[in-house]
């Protein structure tokens, strides 16, 4: 969401493009002759996954938070499994009927591809947003392509223009986009706002080729879907509204209808402040709905639009947006809001973000509804989740089969230290710019914790974290005792915790040894978890003469390993070293190498 991001992520790429021609021109891999007459043993190997620190959040609702607690859902845990990527954020995936997820992006670069909504004539001339499938039935092993280049549309006359509700039913996809103003960076009062003021909706882009080509919307930011605002830099209510994921290709819509929760703010504000309704900040969540069709999406006649209830409590529906009500209430505290079914809980889930000052700390809360026109009541209250999370949404593909594990999927830390304040954390642990997947547990009012699965590279058990480190060449910046710290992690944000070579590949070895040596009957490796290095072939030696061949390539994200068990044996010294790597690897290393104990 934001501009001086961009610039860094093109330096980061320019310095892993020199990276790569480095590597390019260092001359031929050398070949390791260590191993080459003991005969390998077999080993039992298998994927382990990264070892995690579950936790739960406390649920802290300010003291006016309008929502009564919830009787059924009472906070979550997060087990820490996650998954993050250094793409473009706005990631809003939608479960289509040939079993993938599509979702839109944008601000940043995904898989080779560069998608920027921002459109002024300094910096960036031509705003666009990016489409991208997503294969897979695991958030942390998701193979993810664009479906075509990202599209151009004009935001004129505003200055961004970018994702917001889209929605795949039936093979076609509905790509909705917002208007944004009145710059990515606007100064107010000494302070610097990120898109203080939120536009129009355009209405959708649209696909009938799971997203290889598109039709433009037949609307623009001068005439929108919905009739507002009234004036320039007037409220809007269906604000950068987003689709309810109501399951796989729509199969839990109440009545085959889509409905979108919009967020919104009322002109003539009884609580006004700058940046009052932005991208992130709202007063007020509103819901429509329409039969999803080519002919009706961009066709405001054929949709309609909650009006509130009536004396007996029954929700009113109209096709006059003028009668449009909230649906949710809470001025100045409110912001982007999706919406889930969770089929097995028979509940919706509501994520909102509320992100005023637009550019700092943000807190989310999540809110369950038996029926999407509620009443919805507080599951729990994130003060300060992410610690910058925003588009927070539960893609319903990943709900597990008791409806209470799901993942949440977001984007983070955009403006990490904007006016001067101090950085901001990762929080929970892995929260970044650009894609990222954070499983979480729904607990009941009062319902323990799960107890962690103990970290075993952690432990006392894990004797890496005590050896002598030798390697065969460091990174500048980088520590061979990365690789034994106990902490899977590396570049781009962490590189203290992982070992990278000096521009080699195949041939780069890392050496443990112990003075008093230990008996050990495991061995987990775990690859950088950038997706340049990876390592594919390698071999385990031991002091006592053993050899071990590596059977399958590490896992290239590290967000789990490969486990080589054997019958226990004394070890003085555990070398490993790298036999093949993935093409143009430019400094092959690991983020983690643990040997375990055979007795705890
Ligand atoms: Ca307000
Ligand atoms: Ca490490
Ligand atoms: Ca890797």
């Amino acid at each position: 969401m934001n501009v001086p991001y961009s610039k860094r992520r093109r330096s980061i790429t320019l310095i892993l493009s020199l990276s790569l021609m480095w590597a390019w021109f260092s001359g031929p891999a050398r070949i390791s002759r260590a191993a080459e007459n003991a005969p390998a043993e077999k080993a039992a190997q298998k994927i382990v996954a990264l070892p995690t620190e579950g936790f739960v959040w406390p649920n802290r609702p300010p003291k006016d938070c309008p929502f009564e607690q919830s009787k059924q859902l009472g906070g979550v845990y997060f087990t820490g499994a996650r998954h993050t990527r250094g793409y473009g954020d706005t990631w809003y995936p939608s479960w289509a009927s040939d079993g993938n997820l599509y979702s839109p992006w944008t601000d940043g670069s995904t898989e080779g591809m560069t998608s920027v909504s921002i459109e002024n004539d300094a910096d960036w001339k031509i705003a666009t947003t990016g489409n991208a499938v997503m294969i897979g039935d695991d958030p942390r092993n998701l193979i993810i392509k664009n479906t075509s280049e990202p599209q151009k549309e004009s935001p004129k006359p505003y200055e961004g223009r970018y994702p917001c509700g889209s929605l795949v039913y039936n093979g076609v996809w509905y790509y909705g986009t917002y208007c944004l103003g009145p710059k990515p960076i606007t100064k107010h009062e000494g302070f610097d706002y990120n898109w203080p003021i939120l536009g129009p909706m355009p209405g959708f882009r649209i696909s009938t080729d799971f997203g290889k080509t598109w039709t433009p919307s037949p609307l623009t930011p001068e005439k929108p879907l919905f009739p507002e605002p009234a004036k320039r830099w007037g409220a809007v209510k269906m604000g950068a509204p987003h689709f309810v994921d109501f399951g796989k290709n729509m199969e839990h819509s109440p009545d085959g209808k889509a409905y979108l929760v919009g967020m919104g703010a009322e002109d003539g504000d009884p609580k006004p402040r700058y940046a009052n309704l932005s991208w992130i900040s709202a007063d007020q969540s509103y819901l429509a709905r329409v039969k999803p069709s080519v002919e009706n999406i961009n066709d405001l006649a054929k949709y309609e639009f909650f009006a509130g209830h009536d004396g007996a409590g029954k929700p009113l529906w109209t096709a006059d947006f003028a009668k449009i009500k909230p649906l949710l209430d809470w001025n100045d505290n409110m912001g982007v809001a999706t919406a889930t079914y969770d089929a097995p809980l028979k509940k919706y889930l509501m994520c909102v973000t509320d992100g005023w000052p637009t550019c700092a700390k943000m807190r989310t809360y999540l809110l369950e509804a038996d029926a999407l026109t509620g009443p919805w009541r507080l599951v729990t209250y994130l003060k300060d989740f992410g610690e910058q999370a925003y588009f927070v949404n539960f893609p319903s593909k990943f709900i597990s089969a008791d409806g209470k594990t799901l993942w949440l999927c977001y984007s983070a830390n955009f403006a990490p230290a904007w006016n001067g304040a101090a950085p901001l954390k990762s929080n929970p642990p892995g929260s970044g710019y650009g894609m990222s997947f954070h499983e979480i547990r729904l607990l009941a009012p009062g319902e323990p914790a799960p107890k962690n699965e103990p970290n075993l590279l952690l432990s006392a058990q894990n004797v890496a974290r005590k050896a002598k480190v030798e390697v065969s060449s460091c990174y500048p910046g980088y520590r061979s005792e990365g690789a034994t710290d106990g902490i899977v992690g590396g570049f781009p944000r962490d590189n203290a915790n992982e070992w990278a070579s000096n521009g080699e590949k195949a041939g780069a070895w890392i050496k443990l040894s112990w003075a008093d040596p230990p008996k050990i009957d495991r061995v987990w490796l775990f690859d950088r978890p950038n997706a340049l290095d990876r390592i594919t072939a390698g071999t385990l030696e031991f002091s006592d003469g053993g050899k071990i061949e590596l059977e399958k390539p590490l896992p290239d994200d590290a967000a789990s390993g490969v486990e080589i068990a054997f019958p226990a044996r004394t070890a003085a010294w555990v070398k490993f070293t790298v036999t093949g790597v993935k093409k143009d690897s430019p400094n092959i290393g690991l983020a983690e190498i643990g040997v375990l104990k055979s007795e705890p």
